[in-house]
């Protein structure tokens, strides 16, 4: 159902439940320990406008796996690790710095960026570089939205994205092997493709911290890692940026990382992949199923050599 005239939604209108329930366990004082642990993890609930004709029609995978085995090193390597550790993360207040090649660049606080464009609900397949797998109803606009509001200058080639660094917030990402601030990057034309999402919720809520709460991106024809979590700023350059996969290791990891099962990571194969909840492996797919939307945009070039 697409909701018309929606009133502009404001950020405190979605105070994360968990610090609804800080300020009543303050309240409550010894009584507090009895709020259940599991209940803080949720968050609130956003509205959304429209559902994407983008969609996948597969079965989602459950909420419980995809808030529960998370790629976050600032939050830990192990897979169990962030939903635990990310549990006090402060998430408010947040802005994104929007600088570079740009006639406006610009300060964006949350509700700024929740007006920017109407929330849709996106169920996109997400295929980490690990080959596993998860169906996600995640919530969002397209990041073109936003760009076109800094009106992108013609020099500007490329998009740089930073996420937020606290290594007091984030101990665990001292020893996680990669260096923070987590740094990705995408070609202009990518970022302004629909399908790359600006996302602010899935199943229905806010982010939980472990998934890159409160604004991340998702780019589901690429491999995870594109998906930059917990976003702090964004930089239209001339040059293509930086990215912390690459830096880490740049045979294994490159710019593009389209999902692509004919060209393996050295150190395993990328022809199949897990779905989380599923025993047997499924065959991965070209930009992981999203060719109709993006392939044009690769036409001419080798996606061996541009990995
Ligand atoms: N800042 C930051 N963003 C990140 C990561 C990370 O470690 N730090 N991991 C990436 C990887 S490898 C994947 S697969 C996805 C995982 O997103 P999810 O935990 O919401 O499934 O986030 C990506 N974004
Ligand atoms: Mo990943």
């Amino acid at each position: 159902m697409i909701i018309r005239n929606r009133p502009p939604l404001s950020y405190s209108d979605v105070t994360p439940r968990n610090e609804y329930l800080n300020r009543r366990r303050f309240l409550a004082g010894s009584a507090a320990v009895l709020v259940s642990g599991a209940a803080a993890l949720r968050a609130a609930k956003l509205n959304v406008a429209s559902k994407s004709p983008f969609s996948t029609s597969e079965p989602l995978t459950p909420f419980k796996d995809v808030s529960t085995y998370n790629n976050f090193y600032e939050f830990g390597t192990a897979k169990d690790q962030p939903s635990q550790l990310a549990k006090n993360f402060k998430t408010s207040p947040w802005h994104i710095k929007v600088e570079g090649q740009v006639n406006k660049p610009g300060v964006f606080d949350m509700d700024a960026i929740l007006k920017i464009a109407p929330l849709e609900e996106r169920i996109y397949r997400h295929r980490c570089v690990e080959a596993w797998s998860i169906v996600v109803p995640w919530i969002g606009f397209s990041l073109s939205e936003l760009l076109k509001q800094v009106e992108p200058k013609s020099t500007a080639k490329y998009v740089a994205f930073e996420s937020y660094y606290d290594p007091k917030q984030m101990p665990a990402g001292a020893w996680a092997g990669i260096s923070f601030p987590y740094v990705e990057g995408l070609r202009l034309d990518e970022a302004m493709n629909p399908l790359a999402l600006l996302c602010t919720g899935m199943y229905g809520e806010t982010l939980p911290n472990q998934n890159g709460a409160p604004v991340r991106l998702v780019i589901p024809w690429k491999y995870g890692f594109k998906s930059i979590k917990s976003i702090a700023k964004i930089k239209l350059v001339e040059k293509q940026p930086p990215t912390t996969w690459n830096l880490s290791s740049s045979r294994e990891y490159g710019f593009y990382s389209n999902v692509n099962p004919q060209v393996d990571h050295p150190r395993w194969s990328q022809a199949k992949e897990r779905r989380l909840g599923e025993f047997l492996k499924r065959q991965t797919i070209l930009f992981n199923g999203y060719g109709q939307q993006v392939a044009g945009m690769y036409n001419g070039m080798d996606l061996r050599k541009n990995y």
